[in-house]
């Protein structure tokens, strides 16, 4: 966004994040450490602003299953935060962080977005009742929101360090280290793994896209291929270097058996297309995260 010229103001509570992953430009935008639930520090934020891209959450499936007091509160309470101020603040166009998480453990392969949701976990509950809102706000106010179901992002600056983090930020920073990653279950679940540029360009595609094409509607975003965690393991070894066996525990509470995405409707509505693939990301990833 600064690429392109625009005023970039980001609010974090640093919760997962870094603000050393800023630190490059953080002289460049209008930063503050602030949590969605504040509503006031979310009237400030938008006042001025023409686009919400709203990320932030506690994004974990784990995580919701021991706290999902928690979850609900950043993952709903914080959303409607987020849209009551751009509402009041009349923001052009709020762009949401949704997740493939809604889908659940339905057997149809790929997920599209006309299925009904069957969310598992209260991550996925709450991931889906924000949805819910962004549609709600544009029906009631003429909000515009778009929701994005993020399909397993990953890439460079993903925290590894906590029990919760993304599978590959871990794997790739166990077998870096020359350490034994732990797959939970047989690990033949597979995932559409989408590197973070891919995301990114959904974005900024979401605030440009014709509102008669995308307010109050939701979109997969992926690579529309799945891949076995066990098949992830074996790219990752000559990548990382890592000699090892995994080590194989047990299923995760909650957890998704497979997952792929069907991406048609963001490629006809937004003109989204992958640009990185999964392999490239991958390479991606552990050049950035062995750099360290
Ligand atoms: C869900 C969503 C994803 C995003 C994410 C946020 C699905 C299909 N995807 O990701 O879009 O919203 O939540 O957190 O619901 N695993 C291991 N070993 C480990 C860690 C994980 O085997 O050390 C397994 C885990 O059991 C799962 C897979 O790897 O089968 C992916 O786990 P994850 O936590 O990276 O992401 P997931 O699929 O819950």
């Amino acid at each position: 966004m600064l690429a392109r010229g625009d005023q970039v103001r980001g609010i974090d509570n640093l919760s997962t994040g870094k603000q050393e992953n800023i630190a490059d430009i953080l002289d460049r935008i209008d930063f503050v450490e602030r949590d969605i639930i504040d509503l006031d520090a979310m009237r400030t934020a938008c006042a001025g602003v023409d686009f919400v891209l709203h990320q932030a959450a506690i994004p974990s499936v784990p995580k919701s299953v021991l706290d999902p007091l928690g979850s609900n509160r950043a993952n709903i309470d914080g959303t409607v935060n987020v849209l009551v101020a751009a509402r009041d603040a009349k923001v052009k166009r709020v762009v949401y962080a949704a997740s493939s998480s809604a889908y659940g453990d339905t057997p149809t392969l790929p997920k599209h977005e006309a299925m009904s949701p069957h969310p598992i976990s209260p991550y996925a509950v709450a991931k889906l009742a924000s949805e819910h809102y962004m549609v709600s706000f544009y029906r009631c106010y003429g909000l515009e929101t778009v929701s994005l179901r993020y399909f397993n992002i990953f890439g460079p600056r993903q925290d590894p360090s906590s029990p919760y983090s993304g599978v590959l930020a871990k794997f790739i920073t166990l077998m870096l280290r020359g350490e034994q990653p732990t797959i939970y279950g047989d690990g033949e679940q597979s995932r559409d793994f989408t590197y973070i540029d891919n995301a990114v360009d959904a974005n900024l595609l979401a605030c440009s896209a014709p509102a008669v094409k995308t307010a109050g509607k939701v979109f997969n975003i992926a690579t529309g291929r799945r891949v076995a965690l066990n098949e992830t393991f074996k790219l990752l070894e000559p990548l990382t270097g890592y000699k090892g066996q995994p080590q194989y525990g047990p299923e995760r509470g909650g957890d998704i058996k497979h997952s792929l995405a069907d991406i048609s409707q963001a490629e006809a509505a937004l003109g989204y297309k992958p640009k990185v693939n999964f392999e490239e990301g991958l390479r991606r990833t552990v050049e950035w995260y062995r750099g360290k």
